[in-house]
């Protein structure tokens, strides 16, 4: 098992390669091998039925028809009810600080161990087969196959929730899908009962922040944070609990796109999200993330402006700060989709000794649901046996049958106690390892209660709205302006005003305008709406506290990692003529930079350099669109220039990548199609564009595609929509 690490020289202590290859026993690779039905009978015609004649009826005895047409009709299984659209991958998550005084769980403390891991990425409300890019939360699910069996971590890119009882969740959903009569719309929430059921639910304006903010529409997976949400447990060797929260952060930075884009996006290629992530993997491009952890003494509990146990509360890093743990990398593609993504089955109580659960009430609901989901969605108990959910380590109980059991057990005995079995399998005592659930003293009163420290509803929302940039408020504003502006019911709207005032007045105001709604007076702490005849009132009185920070630099991903065009795509603009020596050495520029070029051109083939030399195209104008590349370049060369100038879809490429504030280079001979655009017309030689480092012109190639990547490493110039001149 221990190998040594031929970089470090140091001991790095593998978990053998059959389990970092988790799958491997189970992967069918076919291999000159003869085909067969299901019972292993050869197949000499897999073309035509067995019929009576070649032109008669087909016959009931076709046992191998009836066999692969069976199988065909039972293919699917039901959904995620939740969650249902995602992409996942293999990887491994390597512990660079020991947390050993903390938790006894053994991937927290134990260095240099590669554990194998599968994450598995969503958006919540569409379907299976709906756009990645609709405006929703994004699942960032994670199971560790641990030497003492899974950890899941299933977490979101937003560290709040909507509610706080998980009491709630039904209806949550309910009013987020499509609404029941029409199946209209999918994968969105700018309908009528999402925003009746949110303007009823204070407790959710949090979580409404972070849902209406650019967080809702990443660039990609890999540029997503993630968070276990809830506040857990740690337990040490001696038995002492500190609470925890779990951070994903990318090595990337945290990106977004803008919300036409994302539209637009959710037409021209609805897998965007899925193929970014299997093409970074399948270039080597692995996607990293460092593990973060705040931890918080238990007697520190009481100290803080709102409750630990509130799922609608993050704890400020700069309260807690984020100490860095460890790295999880993704560097393997499933082999199939169905297998993998699709059965892996996640549970938020699938935990190993070192860590533990505390009272939220929404992950106590959660404790419940994910294996009563996965009983109907994966079609019995047994669901464990699937490879992607197998733990490395073996297991061993009395729990027999089912549907679709898998493993064969032997002998008689399948009871505990018993003598017959030699006592087989032995409860574990907790000097082997075994589970034992932290004593947390409870004593109390049955009650159907909240406590009163979960009413502060709108401290943490305006913490947030506070913290953002202004192009990332502006976008909150539109996206409100949307989501509501599709709503049909006034009167939703106005509750959601209301709400809104609740958390900050000028984003009310904001909203409202583009509503054509005004905005009543605010009165502390009440909502001026009213509310259900049969509502408990404590809901909606929302004691309101002004939390002491009041900007929290972590919560705006202005402040995130910038610098790199690592496994960015840029698009080049180009036609027969082009100036073939600056496209190369852009090319080569670019590739060591990281990032990749694709090639757009009037037509697909190849195109001649000015000097003769063919280049492969790898996009059309009508295959390719501005929305897909993070950059866009244009090479100069009089003949290209001519075509480009003619090629009115180059001129609508540069456009759409203005009004979507990326970065745009082109070298000064092509002057004659940036004239054509709009936020270039009039320009003539000589002149920059003023005011926005984002648009490159160039006389000298080689300069300009240094200037062109550090500016690209920036990913986007939202300031160029300050001034709101950006057309729609
Ligand atoms: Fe889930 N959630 N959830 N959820 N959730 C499911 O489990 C549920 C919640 C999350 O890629 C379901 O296997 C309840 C919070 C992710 O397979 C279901 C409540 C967070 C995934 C379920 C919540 C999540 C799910 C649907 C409120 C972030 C996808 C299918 C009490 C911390 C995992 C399934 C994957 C999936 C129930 C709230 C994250 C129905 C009852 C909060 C990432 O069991």
């Amino acid at each position: 098992m221990a190998k040594k690490n031929q970089e470090g020289g140091k001991k790095t202590k593998v978990q053998s390669n059959a389990k970092l290859n988790l799958l491997a026993a189970d992967r069918e690779v076919a291999q000159d091998e003869l085909m067969t039905t299901n019972q292993g009978t050869k197949i000499n015609d897999d073309q035509n039925s067995l019929k009576a004649g070649d032109r008669g009826p087909t016959l009931m005895e076709d046992f191998i028809f009836r066999e692969k047409m069976t199988h065909f009709d039972h293919e699917r299984i039901p959904e995620r009810i939740v969650h249902a659209r995602g992409a996942g991958a293999h990887g491994v998550f390597r512990l660079n600080k020991s947390l050993a005084k903390y938790t006894k769980a053994m991937f927290l403390t134990q260095l240099n161990v590669d554990v194998p891991v599968f994450v598995r990425f969503s958006t919540v409300a569409g379907s299976r087969g709906s756009s990645d890019l609709a405006r929703d939360v994004r699942g960032f699910a994670v199971k560790f196959y641990t030497e003492e069996g899974n950890f899941d971590l299933v977490g979101n890119n937003m560290p709040v929730f909507f509610i706080q009882d998980a009491m709630k969740f039904p209806d949550l959903v309910h009013a987020v899908k499509p609404e029941p009569n029409n199946e209209i719309p999918q994968a969105a929430s700018a309908h009528d009962t999402f925003w009746d059921f949110i303007s009823l639910m204070p407790e959710s304006a949090h979580m409404i922040m972070w849902a209406m903010s650019d967080r809702a529409i990443p660039r990609s997976y890999r540029m997503m944070e993630g968070f276990g949400v809830h506040t857990f447990r740690l337990i040490n060797k001696n038995g002492e609990a500190h609470f925890v929260k779990f951070h994903w952060k990318p090595r990337l930075g945290v990106h977004s796109v803008a919300w036409d884009e994302a539209q637009i996006i959710s037409g021209k290629d609805p897998d965007f999200h899925r193929r970014d992530l299997w093409e970074a993997i399948e270039n080597g491009q692995f996607p990293e993330w460092d593990f973060g952890v705040q931890i918080i003494p238990e007697k520190d509990e009481f100290k803080f402006e709102f409750d630990l146990l509130d799922p609608t509360k993050i704890v400020p890093e700069e309260t807690v700060p984020v100490q860095l743990i460890g790295t999880l990398q993704l560097n393997r593609n499933p082999d199939n989709f169905f297998a993998e993504t699709e059965q892996i089955a996640f549970h938020v109580g699938n935990v190993v000794p070192g860590i533990d659960f505390t009272n939220d009430p929404l992950m106590q609901g959660r404790l419940f649901s994910y294996t009563d989901t996965q009983l109907i969605r994966l079609g019995g108990p047994n669901f464990h046996e699937l490879p992607i959910n197998r733990p490395v380590n073996v297991i061993h109980n009395n729990q027999r049958d089912g549907y679709g059991r898998q493993q064969i057990n032997t002998g008689r005995v399948s009871y505990h106690p018993n003598s017959l079995g030699g006592g087989c399998p032995f409860q574990a005592k907790m000097t082997q390892g075994g589970f034992k659930s932290y004593a947390e003293r409870i004593d109390a009163s049955k009650v159907r209660e909240r406590s009163k420290s979960f009413r502060d509803h709108f401290s943490q929302a305006r913490l947030f709205f506070h913290s953002q940039s202004l192009p990332e408020k502006n976008h909150l504003i539109d996206a409100l302006r949307f989501e509501l502006g599709k709503v049909k019911t006034v009167a939703v709207r106005e509750r959601m005003v209301n709400i809104l005032q609740q958390i900050d007045t000028d984003l009310a105001a904001a909203v409202a305008v583009g509503l054509g709604l005004t905005v009543p007076k605010k009165s502390a702490g009440q909502l001026n709406h009213s509310v259900p005849a049969d509502a408990d009132p404590r809901s909606y009185e929302s004691i309101q506290y002004e939390m002491s920070l009041k900007t929290s630099a972590a919560l705006s991903m202005a402040n995130t990692i910038k610098g790199s065009i690592s496994s960015r795509k840029i698009a080049v603009l180009a036609a027969d003529g082009v100036n073939g020596n600056s496209l190369s050495a852009l090319r080569q520029a670019i590739r060591k930079a990281g990032g990749s070029t694709v090639i757009i051109a009037p037509h697909l083939g190849a195109i001649k350099t000015d000097g003769g030399e063919a280049i492969s195209v790898d996009e059309s104008f009508l295959t390719a669109a501005s929305v897909l590349y993070d950059a866009v370049y244009v090479p100069g060369g009089t003949k290209s220039v001519d075509a480009l100038t003619q090629e009115s879809n180059a001129i609508h490429f540069l456009n759409q990548a203005y009004k979507h504030c990326k970065v745009i280079a082109a070298e000064s001979d092509t002057l004659p199609v940036l004239q054509q655009t709009y936020f270039a017309e009039g320009l003539s030689s000589g002149d920059k564009l003023k005011s926005d480092e984002g648009v490159l012109l160039g006389t000298n190639p080689s300069k300009l595609s240094k200037l062109f990547i550090a500016a690209a490493g920036q990913h986007r110039f939202w300031e160029r929509e300050i001034p709101r001149k950006v057309p729609a």
